[in-house]
């Protein structure tokens, strides 16, 4: 008998082991908090994802995010506005902007943009750019950017309770039926997630007029989708969708424990210091603090706990390896030819670091970057640009494994064959 609650008792302390303490989960989110705080000061635009996962937060430091919202209103506004008047389009940025005000409870209607010859405010032109994106997607069968960006543009109009017409609504209940939120072959769970949040929010807003039992199928078969997508270690997607994964359950009224399967993977994955990107933490920070974007809904901004205090660090300098690993790098254009290169470099570099060293060494290889929220853009190879207007990309894989990290995050730790090779999505 004895033994028998000896065991009973080692298999409940062993199965209570992955969840972790109070103490120890307070410990992890303070230091991811803390971990975006401090990238508010790295160099170049500031980043509205980051503002609005730290305005999320049950922890605030007050001067820093004002001093950050300042930056985004200039910064940030400035770039978008050139992106404007160069005819691009901006639905994503406008939109992740939109929302990064409206988590400072910021009154919208004052910020505007000038499109042609007269002023906008933000909401309007975004929501003349959603109506762009739907009619790209009546004559493509796509919208102009992607339907990510089409989802957070809904999401963004729809906590400031701006309607849209039921057309650009329906769009995504269409293309939520027909599994079109795809990339390439692989079906992309952070858009259902996004599209996921995005309805939930005309839902519980009343604002869709269209088929109400069609918005509901919608919804269910999107949830489903996301559940469908749990891996055996509890990550739904990958490590950088299930932040998304999860506030999306919640908004649609799951009830995600503390302990759930990828709240544990989430947290396990922290610890490893996967969410090193000040990027993918925004995405997760909401999720691991069990709140997401549609709570921006009716955020009142009273009352914030104004306990955030940046202890200094020492900035850690990385000091190269003495070890070299040699790596392939196989670039294969649009027409099919390859052209394979290789490079030793120091175990531990990022892929941005070889590719730097395989340029230095004058063998052909070139390569140009964009910048991005998450970092640089591999957008030009040997001379090719992959054009995302002709929906082209360079694809990056490990070995026959497609990176989950860009060139600047992904370490090289291992002699591989990298292959970068023009794809079409
Ligand atoms: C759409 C999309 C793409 C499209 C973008 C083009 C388009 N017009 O649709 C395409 C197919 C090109 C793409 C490519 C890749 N992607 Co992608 N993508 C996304 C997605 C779903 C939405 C991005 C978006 O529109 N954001 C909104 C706008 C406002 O933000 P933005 O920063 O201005 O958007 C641009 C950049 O994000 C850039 N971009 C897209 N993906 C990536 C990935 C990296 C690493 C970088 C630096 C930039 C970048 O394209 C966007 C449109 O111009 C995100 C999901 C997410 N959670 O963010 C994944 C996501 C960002 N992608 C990811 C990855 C891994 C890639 C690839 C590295 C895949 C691969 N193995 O090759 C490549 C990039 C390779 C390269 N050349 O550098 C990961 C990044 C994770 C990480 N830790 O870095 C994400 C989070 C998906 C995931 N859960 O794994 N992607
Ligand atoms: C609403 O959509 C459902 C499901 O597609 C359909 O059965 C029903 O007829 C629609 N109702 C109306 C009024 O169009
Ligand atoms: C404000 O927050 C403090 C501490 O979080 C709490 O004790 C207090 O009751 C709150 N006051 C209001 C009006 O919500």
């Amino acid at each position: 008998m004895l033994h028998l609650v000896v065991i009973i008792g080692l298999l409940a302390s062993v199965s209570s082991k992955p969840c972790g303490t109070a103490e120890s989960k307070r410990e992890l989110l303070t230091s991811l908090n803390m971990n975006l705080l401090r990238s508010v000061d790295n160099p170049g635009l500031p980043n509205p994802s980051i503002h609005l996962a730290l305005r999320l937060s049950n922890y605030h430091s007050l001067a820093k995010e004002a001093e950050y919202l300042n930056k985004l209103n200039n910064q940030l506004h400035n770039d978008i506005q050139s992106s404007i008047t160069n005819s691009q389009p901006v639905t994503g940025i406008l939109a992740l902007y939109g929302l990064a005000l409206r988590s400072s409870c910021y009154d919208l209607t004052t910020i505007t943009f000038t499109v042609g010859d007269h002023s906008e405010n933000l909401l309007t032109h975004l929501k003349n750019q959603m109506e762009q994106e739907k009619e790209h997607i009546v004559v493509n069968r796509r919208p102009l950017t992607n339907y990510y960006q089409y989802s957070l543009g809904l999401l963004s109009l729809c906590v400031s309770s701006i309607k849209v017409h039921n057309h650009v609504s329906h769009k995504v209940i269409v293309a939520a039926d027909k599994n079109d939120f795809k990339l390439g072959e692989t079906e992309s769970i952070d858009t259902y997630a996004m599209a996921g949040m995005a309805l939930q929010c005309e839902k519980d807003s009343g604002l869709y007029m269209g088929n109400f039992t069609e918005l509901n199928i919608a919804l269910s078969e999107i949830k489903k989708k996301i559940l469908d997508s749990r891996r055996p270690d509890g990550h739904m997607g990958n490590e950088f969708s299930t932040g998304l994964a999860v506030q999306a359950l919640l908004a649609m009224g799951s009830d995600v424990a503390d302990c759930a399967d990828s709240m544990v993977a989430m947290r396990t994955a922290a610890r490893n210091n996967v969410y090193h990107n000040p990027m993918a933490i925004s995405q997760m920070l909401p999720a691991l603090q069990k709140t997401s974007y549609l709570t921006l809904k009716s955020k009142q901004c009273l009352n914030e706990s104004d306990s955030l205090v940046l202890a200094s660090t020492n900035p850690t300098v990385p000091v190269p390896s003495s070890i070299n690993v040699h790596v392939i790098v196989k670039v294969v254009t649009s027409s099919k030819a390859e052209v394979v290169y290789s490079v030793d470099v120091p175990k531990g570099s990022s892929l941005l670091e070889a590719l730097n060293l395989l340029k230095t060494k004058n063998v052909g290889f070139t390569f140009e970057l964009e910048p991005s929220l998450w970092g640089p853009f591999l957008s030009s190879v040997d001379g090719e640009q992959a054009r995302q207007s002709d929906r082209r990309y360079w694809h990056l894989s490990s070995d026959g494994t497609a990176l989950t990290e860009g060139v600047s995050d992904f370490k090289i730790e291992v002699a591989q064959k990298i292959r970068i090779e023009n794809t079409s999505y």
